[in-house]
């Protein structure tokens, strides 16, 4: 089944940020609920931000799955990636994700690894590089397997990584890395700018992809830009996928107006 999420962030060093509700966890989850929306993608700047019991209780209450979980703020707020030339800030990364895996485990729900991928810096090999990214995937993929989830990795446009940007090579990067614990992100805000063709690249890469960010040409809700859904929705649905297409937009006009505005966007497309 197709499922509809939207996101919730809970850092606000990162409010500007592509997510549409920002100030209040229940609060977003009882709009989400009223929309419609099955599930919620949350972005904490810990794993240990409030008690898993509390966010069960949320969730049932407002009959809502956890989507996914962020780990982004490891990156924004700690400056922690998977590919820093320090082994301790690598070591420190892992154990931040480790945390977030486990955080969203306790509610059925994978983690995102994005931007804590981090960069190949000028004068360290791109090679050395991608192979600290695959030891971790591999790694920190067997710990999501073995507590019944998966892990989520997250392809970027070439101005937040340059090593990874379509889906075609992270699909390559996860059997590489032996990572069968890893699932990717299509993430089609980064698909408009990387690949040749959206609905192409979803059919290529059917079987790798675990979780969807839906957002328009322009980073706000699906409808506000230029991208042509018609095309990449029936890719979607012809490749079998069964997951999250979640709202990673900008909240324009407003939150509210854009959560609207997807939930709209995924009822025409997907129900
Ligand atoms: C995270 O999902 C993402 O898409 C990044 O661009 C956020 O900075
Ligand atoms: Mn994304």
């Amino acid at each position: 089944m197709i499922k509809s999420a939207v996101t919730i962030a809970l850092v606000p060093q990162i409010k500007t940020g592509p997510w549409i509700f920002w100030k209040d966890l229940e609060e977003g989850m009882k709009k989400a609920h009223d929309l419609g929306f099955d599930g919620i993608e949350l972005f904490t700047p810990s794993p240990d931000l409030m008690e898993i019991e509390y966010l069960h209780e949320l969730l049932e209450k407002y009959s809502l799955e956890l989507a996914a979980v962020g780990t982004g703020a490891g990156k924004v707020l700690h400056g922690l990636t998977l590919t820093d030339p320090d082994p301790s800030i690598r070591h420190r990364a892992i154990s931040f994700i480790e945390g977030m895996i486990r955080f969203g485990a306790a509610c059925g729900a994978p983690a995102i690894i994005g931007s804590m991928q981090g960069h190949a810096l000028s004068g360290n090999s791109r090679s050395r590089s991608l192979n600290w990214l695959k030891e971790s995937l591999k790694e920190l993929g067997a710990l999501a397997k073995s507590l019944d989830t998966f892990l989520i990795y997250e392809p970027l446009n070439r101005y937040e990584t340059n090593l990874i940007n379509k889906l075609s090579d992270g699909t390559r990067l996860i059997k590489e890395a032996e990572a069968d614990g890893v699932k990717l992100l299509a993430d089609l805000f980064h698909m408009n700018i990387e690949e040749t063709d959206l609905a192409t690249a979803i059919q290529e890469n059917a079987s790798s992809i675990g979780h969807i960010h839906f957002a328009d040409s322009n980073r706000s809700p699906i409808g506000a830009g230029h991208t042509d859904m018609n095309p990449i929705a029936e890719a979607i649905k012809e490749g079998g996928y069964e997951g999250f297409i979640s709202a990673e937009a900008f909240p324009n006009p407003n939150p509210d107006a854009a959560a609207k505005m997807t939930i709209d966007s995924f009822n025409q497309f997907f129900k």
